[in-house]
């Protein structure tokens, strides 16, 4: 019988209890309803214009036991749980604060009582922390919370959303942040919410397509673009960036942003390198949903090592630095089945990239996961 493959997602979200509370004391947008009282007809209105009163949300989207149900059904054995979107961005610097520390510890303790993975002593669950990431908060608070998260042994990153503290990514306020990030060693994953454009070039209604399929990943995309032509990934070499979605059309962007980077001396003369050498210095999920697009990153990853001065800070095999995610517990199955085809669509992308080895896949699946958070037996 084949050895039953190690997964490790990623790419999965939680509305921890505490947070999802706050959802429902608010009385505008982001924020969960309830027509009835009742936590089966609760409703999640987090995005610009949600159809009909918002989506229906329920246990999947903060009980523990439902992420580990959906886990053993789709044979999953650990996960790297993050906060969902919009996070801590809608609240005033002091409650947000505050509201982050305790958010950070209770991922702790989500993951800390998690199970076992068995015969090993890691748990099932690990987590990324979050950042106040708000106008107005302190550069020493948002130090004093990436302190907290580097101290609390089962949260291996922090999830950040694009805007950093309202002035986006390059903000020069935030290479405080990056550093203690980087010194921590802590990955940080950098995750859309707000999309780009509302409708521009039409009027036609597509319900959530265009924000979700495309706004989504262009927002992540021009997010991690600003902050490479910011010279951020040469101030900080060591610094770990996991990208939601594979990147978005950064990979297939980055020959013409090299192109372009070299037309302007403005934004040359800030950077060390070919802007083909940084697609190599990030990390990737692999929520492509589709073997061609795997693999047109990987191999977009991999090209970086031509771009290297030392060879050392770029992997020539791209698949090293991509890693399977669900998205859970968004994109729920539309009627009654077994496994939830936006998992299985990605698993089957993977399987299905003919030019990796199983080596690669099987790295690609959970063991680039485990090195890049440090999960050793
Ligand atoms: O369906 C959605 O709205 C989302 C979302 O908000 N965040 C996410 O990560 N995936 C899907």
């Amino acid at each position: 019988m084949a050895a039953r493959r190690l997964i490790v997602d990623v790419h999965t979200h939680v509305y921890l209890p505490r947070y999802a509370n706050l959802l429902r004391s608010r009385t505008s947008v982001p924020r969960i309803v309830s027509a009835a009282n009742n936590e089966d007809s609760e409703r999640l209105l987090i995005l610009d214009h949600e159809p009909s009163g918002g989506r229906p949300v329920g246990a999947q989207y903060w009980q523990r036991d439902e992420k580990l149900k959906f886990m053993d059904m789709h044979g999953i054995s650990m996960s790297i749980v993050s906060s969902a979107n919009p996070w801590l961005d809608f609240l005033p610097a002091s409650e947000a604060s505050k509201i982050a520390l305790e958010l950070n510890q209770d991922l702790e303790d989500y993951c800390e009582t998690s199970p076992n993975l068995n015969g090993t002593r890691l748990q099932r669950l690990y987590g990324f922390g979050l950042l106040p990431l708000v106008p107005e908060i302190t550069t020493s608070t948002l130090l004093e919370t990436v302190q907290q998260i580097s101290q609390l042994p089962h949260l291996k990153g922090l999830i950040m959303g694009t805007k950093g503290v309202g002035k986006g990514l390059d903000d020069p306020a935030l290479d405080p942040v990056w550093a203690a990030i980087e010194r921590a060693k802590l990955t940080v994953f950098l995750h859309p919410h707000y999309g780009v454009g509302g409708n521009p070039w039409g009027e036609v209604e597509n319900g959530h397509v265009l924000p979700l399929a495309l706004g989504f990943p262009f927002e992540t995309t021009i997010a991690i673009t600003r902050l490479i032509l910011s010279g951020a990934l040469d101030r900080f070499p060591s610094l770990r960036i996991l990208l939601a979605h594979s990147g978005g059309a950064l990979p297939q962007l980055s020959s013409r942003l090299a192109s372009c980077i070299h037309h302007d001396p403005l934004v040359a003369s800030r950077l060390n390198h070919d802007a083909r050498y940084y697609i190599g210095r990030l990390y990737y999920d692999a929520v492509a949903y589709g073997s061609e697009e795997l693999e047109f990153v990987s191999s977009a990853i991999g090209r970086a090592i031509n771009y290297s001065p030392d060879g050392k800070s770029a992997v020539d095999i791209g698949s090293r630095r991509m890693m399977f995610g669900t998205d859970h517990p968004f994109f729920p199955p539309l009627s009654a089945t077994e496994k939830w085809p936006s998992v299985t669509e990605n698993l089957d992308a993977i399987e299905g990239v003919q030019t990796w080895s199983d080596g690669e896949k099987d790295g690609v699946l959970g063991g680039n996961a485990l090195t890049l958070f440090d999960l050793q037996e």
